[in-house]
Formats: structure tokens, sequence, C-alpha cells
């Protein structure tokens, strides 16, 4: 037989798109790579011929797409010669920096809201020896300390300001390109920051342009000055949809938004860092952006539990919240080839998975009658 190469992350595969040289000392826990998962029962639920796919992005090391931006950032601090690096998170931002900082054998200060972050997120956090500041304020004040700190002290933000994120986060838009051998009519992402559907716009357009032929337009971020850019692998582009939670939806209102609230506690953002880029980045792409409430997201949430397998954080159920939507009322037409983003695994926010579970838990004795009754009961 031949043996396969083992796969070691996202930089080792897409070395030449990315700013590394051949001295660079990759930081990596073997991110990206992630499953694209096609739909098989929730597109028959709809009652919509359409090839729904998503990519599992809770599958990479520390359960969020956040890995495929760290490896970058962290791997270009450390060439720079940083000994720390600071971020603001929602919670997922944080358990990535500290563990690519572990890896590193770096520092990683974390500034995270007070009581607002799942519980997996902050065991991450804590496991990996990040120093936690738990501050007394939202998301949005933690960036801007962040910001402002790090003109005071030797620290380097890994947020998603931070180019070499959207860098890293970009080759999830080449793995869905080369696993469907060309790019999806639409590509749906839940959106925080907007760091995340401005990466997949980069990684779309570098795919579909090529230096000194160019088969589309610029996209938002190289303003037609791609430095990676070789030979057009596809012709096209997905029209990019962002969701966001209604009480957290800068992008609906036209304007920062003061006090974000959502059960999705990762997208509670109400002052979003990637503004100016993800207004380009609808307009280039012929895209929306749309918002869900909490409860069409829990709902979104445990339909692809229940009736697909799969298992996301309510953040990352955005996406197909908004895409079942959008689906059933021919916004996303039929025949279209769909790409969902799921950000973050299920794991990360246990306690909001069992509030809103209403499965049943049947308590018996040890012993074989009732667990035999139990199971003839509940024999669908
Ligand atoms: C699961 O961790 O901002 O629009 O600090 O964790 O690129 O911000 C998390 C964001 C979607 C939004 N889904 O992505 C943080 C943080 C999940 C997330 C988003 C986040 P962006």
């Amino acid at each position: 037989m031949t043996f396969r190469t083992r796969y070691t992350g996202l930089i080792a595969n897409y070395r030449d798109r990315l700013p590394v040289s051949e001295n660079t000392r990759l930081i990596s826990l073997g991110e990206g790579n992630t499953p694209l998962i096609k739909l098989e029962n929730i597109p028959d639920l709809l009652n919509k011929k359409v090839d729904l796919y998503v990519k599992y992005e809770g599958l990479n090391p520390t359960g969020s797409f956040k890995d495929r931006g760290m490896t970058m950032a962290v791997t270009k601090a450390v060439e720079d010669g940083a000994k720390a690096i600071i971020c603001a998170s929602t919670g997922n931002t944080s358990a990535s920096a500290a563990a690519y900082a572990a890896r590193a054998g770096i520092t990683a200060f974390v500034l995270i809201p007070d009581g607002k972050i799942a519980q997996g997120k902050l065991a991450q956090a804590m496991m990996e020896g990040a120093v936690i500041l738990q501050i007394k304020g939202n998301f949005d004040d933690g960036m801007r300390l962040v910001k402002e700190v790090a003109e005071h002290a030797p620290v380097t933000i890994v947020n998603s300001i931070n180019p070499y994120r959207l860098q890293g986060q970009k080759t999830a838009a080449f793995e869905i390109v080369e696993e469907l051998g060309r790019a999806p009519d639409f590509h749906c992402l839940p959106v925080g920051n907007a760091g995340n559907i401005t990466a997949h716009w980069i990684g779309y357009s570098e795919y579909a342009c090529s230096v000194g032929d160019k088969v589309t337009e610029s996209c938002a971020y190289c303003d037609g000055d791609c430095k990676f850019a070789k030979e057009a692998i596809v012709n096209s582009r997905p029209k990019m949809v962002g969701y966001q939670a209604d009480g957290s939806a800068p992008f609906m209102r036209g304007e920062m938004v003061d006090n974000p609230e959502t059960v999705a506690t990762a997208i509670r953002i109400g002052h979003p860092q990637s503004w100016d880029y993800a207004w380009k980045v609808k307009e280039e792409s012929g895209g929306w952006f749309d918002e869900c409430s909490d409860e069409e997201i829990l709902a979104a949430q445990k339909l692809l539990a229940e009736k697909e397998g799969i298992f996301c954080e309510p953040a990352s159920a955005t996406s197909l919240a908004g895409a079942m939507r959008d689906i059933n009322s021919g916004k996303i037409t039929e025949g279209s080839c769909v790409v969902c983003t799921l950000t973050g695994h299920g794991l990360k926010d246990p306690d909001t998975a069992i509030k809103q579970s209403t499965g049943p838990v049947i308590k018996v004795d040890a012993e074989l009658e009732q667990v035999k009754a139990a199971i003839l009961d509940n024999l669908s």
C-alpha cells in the first residue's frame, strides 16, 4: 500500500500562499483540513432541492475556526521575537491563543467578558495556562483596552485586526473549493467581528484570480494587489451571506450597537473590527446580511444535532438558521450549492445545550424489567 503523508497543519499545506519563509518555525497543532459534510436530512425537511454542506470548523484542535488564524498569528509573532500575545475574546479566540502560546512557549494574556463566556472555552484557556483577565464589561470594552495596552506593553495583538489571522483563515475557502471542485453559489457564516467572512472572501478571490490575467474583480482586502495569487483555479466566487443574532446585529442596524445581547455569546459583539471590509465583501459578492432571533438560532442548533448528528455551538448555528430561512423563501434559489460554516464545536457550551434539551432522560432502577419497558415505550 502507499502510505498517506502525515497532515501537519494549514501553513505547511498552503506554504506558497501564506507569508512564511523556509526558515520560519511553524507553530501548529495540525489545524485545518476539516470535514465538509453534505446534509442529508435537513434539505428533505425543507422540501427544497439544494446541495447543502456544512464546513465543520468545530473539529479544529481547540474546537473552533480560530485555530486557522492563530497558527499564522502566533507563528509570525514568534518569528518577530514576541514573548507575549494578547487578545480580547468572547471565548474561542482566548482558547486558541492560549493553546498556540503554550505550544510556542510564550505567554498569552486574554481579556474575557465577566460571566458571558461558555464554560468549555474558559476551561480551555485556564488549562492552557493563559493569564486570564475577566473584565467588568463586554467584548467591545475588552477590544478597546487591548488596543490601548498594546501601545504601552510588549505584547502582540492576536485578534483578527492582526492581518496574519485573516491569512490563515482564508485557507478554509481553499479547502472548500478543492473538495467541491468549484466555488459554492452561496457561503453562509455567522458574523461577529466579521473577520471570518472577510477571510473567506480573500480565499475565494485568491483562487479565482491570477496575476496578470484577472478573471474576477479584486477582493475587498487586496484591492488588486494580491501577493499570493497564482493562476486561477476556478472562475467564480460565492455570494457571501452573513447572519447575526438580532440582539447583536450592527450590520442590520447600519451602525455600532452598544449593548449587544444574545444567547450565542461567541457573537455578542456590537462593534465589529472588520466593519469596512465586510461591507465591501457584501457588495463585491452580491450577498447580504440578515439577522436571526435567539429562538431560531437554538432551534437550528437542535435540528442539526437531532437530524444530522452534528453538534455545533449556538453562534455557529446562526449560519444554518439564516440559510434555512433564505432557502425556504427562495432567496437562496433551488439547485444551488450552499456551504454553511459551523464555526465552533457544541461541546464548547454544554450549559446552553443541556438547558434546551427536551429529550428523555429516564430514571430507572438498575433492573432488566424497567430498562426493557423504557426501551419498548420509546421505540419510534
Ligand atoms: C463560534 O472568540 O470574536 O465574525 O473573541 O467564536 O470572525 O468575529 C469569536 C467569534 C462566529 C464570529 N462563531 O466570527 C472571539 C470571537 C464563533 C465564534 C464568530 C466567533 P467573526
